[in-house]
């Protein structure tokens, strides 16, 4: 083979084509000149970001995932791990309230009928509205196959009762995915024992709870919900009974490799900001960059960083073209959370005691970035899943 063989289309390519590269910018533009400018604002305030969220769906970024077919944008996965890590940039509390209506889609691309897609997709495309995908419990996170929520079939009816718990954007959305045990016995194989739901906010029975006060992402909104006796319409069953474990499973090879974005984006910012100001403040006689102790932690994140975001992309392109991304996504999840923590504690190191301030950027990200090691799967839960697929091929 020649070297212009080699370089043809369709091997190896590092750049974004045109179609990227502008929505790369419109999402840098947003992140830059609204979300940055207001994240302190609304960390303290803890108020949910609404003009933003409007502002997303106005641009038609909100809701990435949603084919055209639908009314939506059809950007993939790739297209939507490029606007997460620009808006996480920002801020990554609004990141993850803008999320929730991926995270919600999600089941619905992998498990709903046509009718359900038009009808659930659809509305997310018509107005600016919020969705949330109501999966953990008080009692089950990691260990999804130990939730308690049951539903039960009555006539064209299922009625439902249990409680979830930490549920990002429940107390704005206007339906839900919520997955419930639907095989009550409990030798029932987990991927047969569950099935997911499609269900309205108004619907009677549903309870939100109080907003939880968290360590940080504090605009973002995270609450308990509790189901009692809702009665749900069978035409609102994802797809058909006992698929619901898979379907929710499905959606995170989805929607992990976007939470690694958000991990990048942040991660980036402890950098940009934590470069800017070693190459301004003096001790010693000379800027901190200057000590090979500073420079080195900006070397380190610049490592982690290069490295996650090749992952993640690497992650999102197999989805897009087809193929099973599971293995990647978990990396991509577990390497760049475990980036963004790491580069948020050192940016704040670097800054001193300006660091500790909130005067100063760094303290929220350190804040904000401890969760991407918890949800969407904690790193534990990735390295599990990780060694599994690892298994699984060597069986093969
Ligand atoms: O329980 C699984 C797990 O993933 N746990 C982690 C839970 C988690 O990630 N929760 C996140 C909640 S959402 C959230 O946090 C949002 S936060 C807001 C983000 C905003 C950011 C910007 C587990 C531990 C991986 C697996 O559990 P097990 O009970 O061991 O089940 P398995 O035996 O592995 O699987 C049971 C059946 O499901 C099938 N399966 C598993 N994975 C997949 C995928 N696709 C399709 N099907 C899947 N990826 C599996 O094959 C089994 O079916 P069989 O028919 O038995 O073969
Ligand atoms: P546990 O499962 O109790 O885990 C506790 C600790 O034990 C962790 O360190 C874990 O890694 C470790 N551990 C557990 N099992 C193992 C194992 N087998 N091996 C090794 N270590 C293990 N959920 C939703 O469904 N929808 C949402 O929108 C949503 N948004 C969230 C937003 C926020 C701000 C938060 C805090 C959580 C959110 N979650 C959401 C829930 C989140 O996904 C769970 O908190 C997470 O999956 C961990 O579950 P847990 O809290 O029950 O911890």
């Amino acid at each position: 083979a020649t070297s212009s063989s080699l370089q043809s289309e369709g091997g190896l390519n590092f750049e974004l084509n045109e179609v990227q590269r502008d929505l790369q910018q419109l999402a840098r533009k947003v992140a830059r000149e609204e979300v940055a400018p207001n994240a302190p604002k609304y960390d303290a305030s803890m108020e949910y970001p609404w003009e933003i969220i409007k502002k997303l769906w106005h641009l038609g970024v909100l809701n990435p995932l949603v084919p055209e077919k639908y009314g939506g944008p059809e950007l993939g996965c790739v297209g939507t791990c490029i606007i997460a890590e620009e808006i996480s940039w920002g801020c990554s509390g609004v990141l993850t309230a803008a999320f929730s209506n991926s995270l919600a889609s999600s089941p619905v691309l992998a498990g709903g009928n046509e009718e359900q897609k038009k009808r659930f997709l659809g509305r997310l495309i018509e107005e600016p509205i919020v969705a949330a995908y109501c999966v953990t419990e008080p009692g089950a996170g990691s260990d999804v196959s130990g939730l308690k929520t049951r539903a039960e079939k009555k006539g064209d009816e299922w009625i439902l009762n249990g409680q979830k718990m930490w549920i990002t954007g429940v107390g704005k959305a206007s339906w839900f995915f919520v997955l419930a045990r639907t095989d009550p016995n409990p030798k029932a194989p987990t991927g047969k024992a569950f099935t997911g739901f499609l269900v309205n906010a108004d619907t009677p029975g549903v309870t939100v709870g109080r907003k939880e006060i968290n360590m940080g992402q504090r605009c973002s909104d995270t609450r308990g919900i509790t189901f009692e006796d809702v009665r749900v319409p069978k035409e609102n069953v994802l797809g058909t009974e006992g698929i619901g474990f898979k379907l929710a499973m499905a959606s995170f090879d989805k929607t992990r490799p976007p939470v690694a974005a958000g991990a990048v984006g942040l991660a980036q910012r402890a950098l940009d900001e934590s470069t800017k100001y070693a190459l301004q403040r003096k001790t010693f006689g000379t800027e901190i960059i200057n000590h090979q102790a500073v420079a080195f932690m900006l070397a380190e994140m610049a490592i982690g960083i290069e490295v996650s975001r090749l992952v993640m992309l690497r992650a999102a392109l197999e989805i897009d073209q087809g193929r099973r991304n599971t293995y990647y996504a978990s990396i991509a999840k577990a390497i760049a959370s475990e980036t963004a923590a790491k580069s948020a504690a050192d940016a704040v190191q670097i800054f001193g005691g300006n660091g500790f301030n909130t005067e100063y950027p760094v303290e929220k990200l350190m804040r904000d970035s401890k969760i991407f090691q918890i949800y969407e799967g904690t790193t534990q839960i990735q390295k599990m899943i990780i060694a599994r697929e690892l298994v699984g091929r060597v069986r093969d």
